[in-house]
C-alpha cells in the first residue's frame, strides 16, 4: 500500500513537471509557449467562420503556437491532418469531428505518442473512452428539443397535420443526428405534425437553396414548416421559398439553429421565425482546457457552452448585442 501511494506521488510529481515542460500550464504566459494542433471542420456556415475567430483569437502567441488545419468538411483531410500534428509532436490536439465515426485508429495513434486529444464542437462514436480527454460543446439534442418545442408552442391551437420539411445537416455529423433526434421526440410525442421530407443541406446556404426547391417542387404548397438544423441552411431556403412566390415566417413557418447575425437580420425581417442558439464562442474556454490539459490537471469529461432560444419578436432589440 505504502509503495503504491509512494509511486502515485513520484507519478503526480512528474506529471507535474511534464506539464510545465510542455508548455506555461500555470498560465502565467512565461515559459515554452504550448503548441496546439487545431483541426476545423471547414468554412461551411457563419457558425463556423465565428468559432474559427474565436479559436484563433484565444490560442495566440506568446503563451501558444497553434497549427490551423482546414479540413474542408472532409473526414480523409482531418485525418491526414491528425496524421501531420503527431509526426511534428505537438503538445495537445484539438478537433472538431466532420463526422462521429471512423476515429478509433488515428486516435490510438495519438495515444501511442502520448499526446491528449481535446474534442471540439462535435463529438466522436469510440468504443475506447481513454482515446480524447475531454470535449467542449454543445447540448445538441436539447437544441432540437427546443426547436420542436417552439414548434408546438407556435402551432397552439391548429390541428393536424402539420406538415413539415427537414433540412439536415452534414450526414454522419453529431449535430444532424441530434439535432434531428432532440426534434422528432417533441413533435413525435404532440401527435400533429408530419415530418414529409427531410434530406441533407450539407450545412451551407446553397445547398439549403437548392434541397429546399426540390422540397417545393415535390410538395408544393403543401408544406407547413421547416426546420434547418443550421441558420445558413435556413437563409438559402429562404431565397427558395420567395422565388417560388410564397411568403417565408408566414406561408411557412420556420425555425432553424445557431443564432447567427443573419439569423437576427432575418427575423428582423419576418422571414424566420425563432433560431435556437448554438455557441461557437467558447476560443477562451478552449484555451484554459488546453492550458490544464498540458499541465496534467485534472479536466471535466465533457464542459458545455451556455446558450438560449431568441424568437421574431426579440430580434431587433438582440440585434445590437450578437457577437457572431
Ligand atoms: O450548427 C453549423 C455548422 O457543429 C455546431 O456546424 C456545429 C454546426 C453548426 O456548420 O452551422
Amino acid at each position: 500500500m505504502r509503495k503504491f501511494v509512494m509511486m502515485c506521488a513520484t507519478l503526480l510529481v512528474l506529471a507535474a513537471c511534464s506539464g510545465s515542460g510542455t508548455g506555461n500550464g500555470d498560465g502565467s504566459g512565461e515559459g515554452k509557449p504550448i503548441t496546439v494542433g487545431f483541426s476545423q471542420v471547414g468554412a461551411e456556415s457563419e457558425w463556423r467562420t465565428a468559432n474559427t475567430a474565436s479559436v484563433k483569437a484565444a490560442l495566440a502567441p506568446p503563451e501558444f503556437r497553434l497549427k490551423f488545419s482546414d479540413a474542408q468538411q472532409k473526414q480523409e483531410n482531418q485525418i491526414k491532418a491528425l496524421r501531420s500534428f503527431i509526426a511534428q509532436r505537438v503538445d495537445v490536439i484539438a478537433f472538431s469531428p466532420v463526422v462521429e465515426s471512423g476515429w478509433e485508429t488515428v486516435l490510438r495513434e495519438a495515444k501511442a505518442a502520448g499526446i491528449p486529444v481535446v474534442l471540439t464542437d462535435r463529438a466522436v462514436k469510440v468504443s475506447d473512452d481513454s482515446l480524447y480527454v475531454t470535449f467542449i460543446g454543445s447540448d445538441f439534442v436539447e437544441e432540437g428539443r427546443n426547436a420542436g418545442r417552439w414548434l408546438v408552442e407556435d402551432s397552439q391551437g391548429k390541428s393536424g397535420p402539420i406538415r413539415v420539411v427537414e433540412l439536415q445537416g452534414s450526414v454522419g455529423s453529431a449535430p444532424a443526428i441530434d439535432r434531428m433526434k432532440g426534434f422528432r421526440e417533441i413533435v413525435d410525442a404532440d401527435g400533429r405534425f408530419r415530418v414529409v421530407r427531410s434530406q441533407s443541406g450539407d450545412f451551407t446556404r446553397a445547398k439549403g437553396k437548392e434541397v429546399m426547391e426540390a422540397f417545393l417542387k415535390s410538395e408544393g404548397r403543401n408544406i407547413d414548416v421547416l426546420f434547418a438544423h443550421n441558420d445558413d441552411m435556413a437563409i438559402g431556403a429562404i431565397q427558395a421559398i420567395e422565388e417560388a412566390g410564397l411568403k417565408p415566417g408566414q406561408d411557412i413557418r420556420i425555425v432553424s439553429i445557431d443564432g447567427v447575425r443573419g439569423a437576427f437580420e432575418a427575423m428582423k425581417a419576418g422571414k424566420l421565425n425563432a433560431t435556437i442558439e448554438c455557441n461557437p464562442l467558447f476560443g477562451e474556454q478552449l484555451a484554459q482546457l488546453i492550458r490544464d490539459v498540458a499541465a496534467n490537471r485534472p479536466v471535466p469529461r465533457r464542459v458545455e457552452v451556455e446558450e438560449g432560444v431568441f424568437t421574431a419578436d426579440q430580434a431587433a432589440a438582440e440585434l445590437p448585442n450578437r457577437k457572431y
